[in-house]
């Protein structure tokens, strides 16, 4: 009996010595009595907000903290320094609203041309080009197209040309340090090699112009004082068609969804036309890891997490993209790097490659898009939408059969796959 009752006395006991414990540290704590008082007071505000009285009137402390913010931003608006209070996020809102070009009111275009590189005696291949490229899209919106080449254009070709395109032409000269060997590159040694691959039967194997043209599409295009003012550009080459009415602003519609590089036909490169190209990309990344994007789409572009080349790349004939991703410090370093390298002229390699190695790996995958409703054809291969309803609205003319995306040597395939893209009804009866 008298054990029964002291251990009653003794959990009593424990009971008011522990609350007294707890009380003392709890209320002792300063911090804890603050955090309390600020959840106390964000409970209030946001309760006051709910049943829809003033904040102010539930918590003090927040009231004076509004009106004190409130009191200051007047007074630097009535002092014109409105900006300084408005944090990032507004700045951006307000800048977007602002840009003419994302208006849904009236033809406003975005800072965007056509680009072509051409011969004088690709006059008329150039015509065909820009009467479907007028009649397809370009007679909706009037961009205009920047004419490039490294020998001047003669008149007749600059009156027939302007006179085809419904926006502004303008004609440029190619700088000739842009079109002309680097003074590192050994010339014997590029004559050789364009010997070897012409021996080889490789498809421009033994022309020098492809070469110049090649490192002018990888790395100076988008330096040419016609194109410095543009950010964006669509690619344009002679003998290409659109099978399909285009009836958006494309460019806008890159810009207002995010992107960087658009593009229509993807295809597998010529090995013996880049054989070092992978492994100078790969040392490179070693001296320049930081340019490696996270989300990037490496997965495009090897099969083996990145060890090899599976020689996947998007046919630059044809690219919708921005050219501050071409000015950025991680391409600019890359082209020169490769420049370095000589293989545009020890090899054969080619601005696609070129370009999309370097948007499969610097660019969040998400920025790199695909037009499946853009009909294209460059010889000899076609985007052809197979999806029925993308076909019927464009009023498209080419033959679904030709469509080359998930044909055998396409990497169309491949795209769909790694971006888990789902694939047009009917498409595994194109292959
Ligand atoms: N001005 C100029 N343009 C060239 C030259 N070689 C090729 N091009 C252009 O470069 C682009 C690619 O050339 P193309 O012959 O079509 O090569 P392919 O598409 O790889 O078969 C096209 O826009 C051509 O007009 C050249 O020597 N001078
Ligand atoms: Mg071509």
């Amino acid at each position: 009996m008298a054990i029964r009752v002291s251990k009653r006395i003794l959990r009593l006991l424990v009971l008011v010595v522990g609350s007294l414990v707890f009380f003392s540290l709890t209320f002792s704590n300063n911090e804890s009595v603050a955090a309390i008082n600020d959840y106390v007071s964000a409970q209030a505000s946001n309760m006051a907000q709910y049943v829809g009285l003033q904040p102010e009137v539930v918590s003090s402390k927040a009231a004076k903290e509004e009106e004190k913010q409130r009191m200051e931003a007047e007074k630097a608006q009535e002092e014109g320094k409105v900006d300084e209070v408005l944090d990032d996020e507004a700045k951006k809102l307000l800048s977007y609203a602002d840009d003419a070009s994302h208006s849904t009111v009236g033809p406003k275009l975005a800072n965007a041309t056509f680009v072509t590189l051409v011969r004088n005696h690709d006059l008329h291949a150039m015509l065909e080009s820009i009467k479907n490229v007028e009649e397809r899209f370009n007679s909706k919106f009037h961009y205009p197209w920047v004419f490039l080449n490294n020998e001047e254009f003669t008149k007749e070709f600059k009156d027939t040309i302007s006179a085809a395109v419904s926006g502004e032409a303008e004609f440029g000269l190619i700088p000739e340090e842009h079109w002309s060997y680097p003074e590192w590159i050994d010339q014997k040694k590029a004559a050789e090699a364009r010997k070897k691959l012409e021996e080889d039967g490789v498809i421009y194997g033994g022309l020098e112009s492809y070469r110049h043209m090649c490192r002018f599409e990888s790395g100076f295009f988008w330096r040419h004082p016609l194109m410095e003012k543009y950010e964006w550009y669509w690619r344009v080459e002679p003998d290409i068609k659109l099978h399909c009415d285009v009836d958006y602003d494309v460019f806008k519609w890159m810009e207002d969804n995010d992107k960087v590089y658009g593009f229509t036909i993807s295809i597998h490169e010529y090995k013996v036309t880049i054989e070092t190209l992978w492994d100078t990309t790969l040392e490179f990344l070693k001296e320049y890891p930081q340019y490696e994007n996270k989300d990037n789409m490496k997965d495009f572009i090897s099969d083996d997490g990145g060890k090899t080349y599976n020689l996947c790349h998007f046919w630059s004939n044809f690219e919708v993209a921005n050219m501050n991703f071409w000015r950025s410090d991680a391409y600019r370093k890359y082209f020169d790097y490769l420049d370095k390298n000589g293989g545009f002229f020890y090899e054969r390699w080619g601005d696609a490659p070129v370009h999309s190695i370097a948007a499969a790996l610097f660019l969040p995958r998400d920025k790199i898009h695909y037009f499946p409703d853009i009909g294209y054809y460059h010889p000899p291969y076609n985007n052809c939408p197979l999806d029925k309803a993308i076909f019927e609205k464009g009023k498209c003319t080419c033959d679904q059969e030709n469509d080359f995306t998930f044909q055998g040597y396409s990497c169309g395939n491949k795209y769909f796959e790694v971006n888990n893209l789902k694939k047009p009804e009917g498409w595994d009866q194109f292959q």
